[in-house]
Order: C-alpha cells, then structure tokens, then sequence
C-alpha cells in the first residue's frame, strides 16, 4: 500500500481549450437537433441556435457592459433554454458567470451579490422585485438583464431585454482567449465550515472534470447521430454545480436533448418522464425516494430509460435496489460523488460495474489521486482499504480556492491534497462507499445548509444567547436542519416566532424542518468552537 491511491482508469490527457469551445467542438455534427427545450413554455433551441446565440450575446455583453476580461457575470435564473446561452457568452467573453440560487431570499441574494462583485445580472420579471429590494439594500447599482419565461411577459421599464441584446449587431471578435488558469466559474459552497464562498474554478478544472468523466458518460451517452438522440429530464437546477457542469455541459457536449422545466414541482416532472420518456435520468437521493414511492410513477415512463446517475448525497443500497425494481427495466444506475469545489466529479461507478454491487459510488475517475486517512493524525497516513477514514483528493479538477479568502483556501487544503470533510472506505475492488461526514455541512435534498450561516440569523432572534445548527434524517429531504437555542438569562424565545423569522431570511431548503430545541448549554471546545457530535449525543433523545 503505497502513500495514496490513483485512479484505477489510465490517465488521460487534458486538453488545451476553451471551456466553452470545448462543449461546442462537435455541436456542427448535430446542428439541426433541438438542443433544449422547455416542458411547460415548448421554447426551445437547436444547437445552432444555441451557438450563434451564445456569440451574439456574448458580444453584447462585451459592446453594451464594457466588461473586462475576469469580470462578474450572475445568473439569478430559472433552468430554462436561455441558461446556458447566458454562462456560454460569459464565458466564451473571456468573463467569470457565477451562478446565484433562485429560490433564494433578498439577504441570500444581496450577500451573494456583493461577495462576488457581480456587474450584470441576469435574472427572470418575476424576481425583479427581489433583486431590487436586494440592490437598495446594498446601496448599489447594476444593470439586469431580463430573461423572458414566457412570451407576453412585460419587463420593467429600467431593465435591459436579453432578446435586444441577443440580437445587437456587434463587429467583435467572436471568442476572448483566455489562460487556461483564469477563473470562469464562481459557484458558491461552503465548503467544511462557515459562511458559503465563491468557489474559483478555472478553464482548466472545467475542461479537465468533463474530460475525466468523458470517459465513463461516453460509455452511456451515446453521441448523437442522424438517427439517435439522448434525453434528459434536467430538472437539477442549473446554479447548482451537479445541474451546472454534469447535466447542462456534459450532455449537451454529446448532443443530447435536454428537457428544462423553470421549477421541480412533482407533476411536471411526471409530465416530463410521460411526455419524453428519458434515456438519462440525473437525480439526487430524495428523487429516488419521489420515484419509488409516488403512486403517479408509472414504469412505462421508463421503456428508454439507460441509465441513471445519482448523486449530491448518500444513496443507501436499497434504495438502489427499490429504484431498480421500479423502473423494471435492466436498467444501471450509477452514483457520482463529488463536489462543488472539484468541478464536481470525483467519484463515479464505472458503467460497466453498474448493478454489481449496491451503495457504492465506485472507484475515482482518472487522473485524481486520493489519500483515505485518520483526520486526526498528524502525519495523514494513507490508511488502505476497508478502514473509513477521511477523503483527500488531488487532481486537476480540485479548484483554485475561495474567492476573496486566502484563510479559508489555506485551510481547505495540506500539502495541496483538498480536504473533503467527508469519511468513507473502500473494499478490495476499490470501490468507494461513504460513512460518514465531519464537516459541518447539511444536506437538504442534495443542497447544502451551511449551520454557521442560519445561526448567524437565529443569533439576531430577540432572547437568544447562542444556538448550534445540525442536520437530523429525514425520510423524504435526507436531512433536515435543527436549531439547539440557548436563551438568554431571563428571557424565553417563541420556538415558532423563530422558526417563522428564518423563513422570512434563508431558502426554503434551510428552513428549520428539524425544530428548534431549547436547550441549558452548547457544548464547545476552549476556542469556542461547537462540538457538533457532543452535541448530537448530548440532546439524541430531545
Ligand atoms: P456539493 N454520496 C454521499 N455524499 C455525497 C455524494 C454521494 N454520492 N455526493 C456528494 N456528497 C456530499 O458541493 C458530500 O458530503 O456538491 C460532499 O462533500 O453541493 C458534498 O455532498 C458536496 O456537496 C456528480 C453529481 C458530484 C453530483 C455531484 C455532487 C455535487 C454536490 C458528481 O456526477
């Protein structure tokens, strides 16, 4: 057993590219094929369409914005056809697209705003009125460009309209070259601890994670041809990394056909699988559950379903196996593991394997080394097969660091191995199966809750002294947020006045499903830092 372990597949070179030209490469072969298209609004896009339009609206931005190579560029949008014309023309302008939660609060967004230095925003009339409560707030000023869902819609008089802009005749040059180190992507996560932070990927951890995973999604998704066509029911949201660089990018990279709808709600996607019968599925854990549980699924919507990728949170084994049943068909369902902060993918089970084995997220996909070590010792010795330990990951998909945050990128990583937070082990196989996490993320549905932001907010809550957020399971969200409040001396807080105020400043994934506990104290090392597993075991039965 050696220091680390490499990936089991051969290494495979990175090329030399621009990100977006990369996923265009052969979008000539299938340039009349619908490249997207809206479930609920049929607006949709050939690839060519999809192209031209990605350069026009990029030297647009260029002509009208006056941008500058690196600059912000956000999208507060909804998964719609226009999504990825928005990050191509970013990003084929030499400008960095960060991609902002659309179901977040003003605060969420104003924070965001500001953290990342947006110039432009891109964003939807119906959320006009929250963007602009967000900029008074910040005291500042940028122009919006307005996305039109649907055709009628009107757009407020101060805004710019994306389809003038698409259309603006421009003599600059098409594409803006850029080093392959220059940041392109600023996703947001929080990482192990604190506050979510933008995440710098560059051209090169971009190009690099879809080449890494070309190889096994080439496996499945089959390059679309004169006669053929892959589906995908794309309803992960495209501001989140999986949706982002996994479904959106990777997909359309082989000419597959994606289905958006601008919102998940339960009956759209069962319009969805009814009405286009999937080749792909990409989901996260709670939709597994959806798909096995909800009497509306009928096993028909399936008949072309090859295969399917989970991912985001941990997929229990039987869940696997109830989701195989369902489906009926031989079909494989593969599961990635990965991160905002790796582009994402790192893991994934190779297709061939698919079915073998339940509960695995597989071996690391190529050119990513990985060290499985005791998190708390010292000298992070690798430690070998069948003993869980913590993940660190190094490989050219691993991002720059954190945007503006020099402490926690220096944290995030030893000796240049990036430090998940999360524990796992693997078997003889090498296949990978996760254990545990130490870090203080909580999932929600396959999002992250970051606990040091809601206690931040619960902090302002008239009577409380101090509070710790932990994730608890639940059935349907995976896990869902619990606030421990200790309140100040004298003083009582209203559980459900609380609960109630968070609602009115975070998203509803961080909402406090969990409940809110009082509690006498909050168990803390001598730095002040909680002790979230005390914790746990301290109130288990509360
Ligand atoms: P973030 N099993 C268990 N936990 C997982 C898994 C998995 N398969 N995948 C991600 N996580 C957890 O930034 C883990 O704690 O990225 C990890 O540190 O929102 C954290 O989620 C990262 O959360 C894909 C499709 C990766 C999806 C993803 C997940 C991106 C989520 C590759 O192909």
């Amino acid at each position: 057993m050696g220091d680390h372990m490499r990936s089991m597949h051969p290494d495979i070179e990175i090329p030399k590219a621009h990100m977006a030209e990369f996923v265009m490469k052969d979008f000539g072969s299938w340039h009349d094929k619908i490249a997207i298209e809206c479930a609920v609004t049929q607006k949709k896009y050939t690839f060519e369409e999809l192209r031209r339009n990605s350069i026009n609206l990029g030297k647009a931005l260029r002509k009208v914005f006056e941008l500058k190579k690196g600059d912000l560029v956000g999208l507060l949008l909804l998964n719609n056809p226009d999504y990825p014309i928005c990050a191509f023309a970013t990003i084929l302008s030499g400008l960095t697209v960060t991609m902002i939660n659309s179901t977040y609060t003003v605060d969420e967004i104003a924070r965001h705003l500001k953290d990342s230095d947006v110039k432009v925003l891109f964003t939807h009339s119906s959320l006009w009125d929250t963007v602009q409560k967000a900029m008074q707030k910040l005291r500042m000023k940028i122009p919006i460009v307005i996305v039109k869902i649907k055709e009628d819609e009107v757009i407020p008089n101060e805004a710019i309209n994306y389809e003038d802009l698409l259309h603006l005749k421009t003599d600059l040059p098409d594409v803006v070259e850029i080093d392959d180190d220059q940041v392109i992507c600023l996703p947001y996560s929080s990482g192990t601890t604190g506050l979510p932070k933008g995440v710098m990927l560059t051209n090169r951890n971009l190009v690099a994670n879809l080449a890494q995973h070309d190889i096994p999604a080439l496996q499945y998704a089959v390059k679309a041809s004169k006669n053929y066509q892959e589906v995908l029911a794309l309803v992960l949201p495209m501001y989140h990394i999986y949706g982002f660089t996994v479904s959106t990018m990777s997909l359309l990279k082989v000419g597959c056909k994606l289905i958006t709808i601008p919102k998940f709600k339960r009956n759209s996607y069962l319009e969805v699988l009814a009405r286009h019968t999937p080749t792909i599925l990409h989901i996260v854990p709670p939709l597994v559950t959806f798909i096995t549980t909800h009497p509306g699924v009928k096993t028909e919507y399936f008949q072309r379903l090859k295969i399917t990728l989970c991912g985001a949170a941990p997929l229990g084994g039987s869940d696997e196996d109830k989701f195989r049943a369902v489906v009926a068909k031989p079909t494989k369902i593969i599961q990635a593991y990965g991160m905002t902060e790796t582009s994402p993918m790192v893991f994934m089970t190779p297709y061939a394997e698919a079915g073998k084995y339940s509960g695995t997220f597989g071996h690391p996909v190529s050119n990513t080394l990985i060290k499985v070590v005791d998190p708390d010792d010292p000298t992070l010795k690798h430690l070998g097969p069948n003993k869980p330990g913590e993940i660190l990951i190094k490989g050219p998909q691993v991002m720059k660091g954190y945007y503006k945050n020099s402490t926690e990128t220096e944290s995030a990583f030893v000796d240049g191995w990036y430090r998940t937070g999360d524990i796992a082990k693997y078997d003889e196989n090498e296949m990978f199966f996760i254990t545990d996490r130490i870090k203080e993320l909580i999932k929600v549905k396959g999002f992250q809750v970051a606990p040091f932001e809601l206690e931040a907010i619960i902090k302002k809550f008239p009577g409380v002294l101090e509070s710790a957020v932990i994730g608890i399971p639940h059935e349907y969200l995976g896990e869902s947020p619990r606030a421990y409040v200790v309140q100040k001396p004298g003083e009582k807080v209203n559980t459900e006045e609380l609960t109630q105020f968070v609602r009115s400043k975070a998203a509803k994934h961080k909402h406090l499903v969990g409940g809110v506990v009082i509690v006498d104290r909050i168990p803390k090392n001598p730095s002040g830092k909680i002790l979230r597993r005390q914790l746990r075991s301290l109130y288990e039965n509360s």
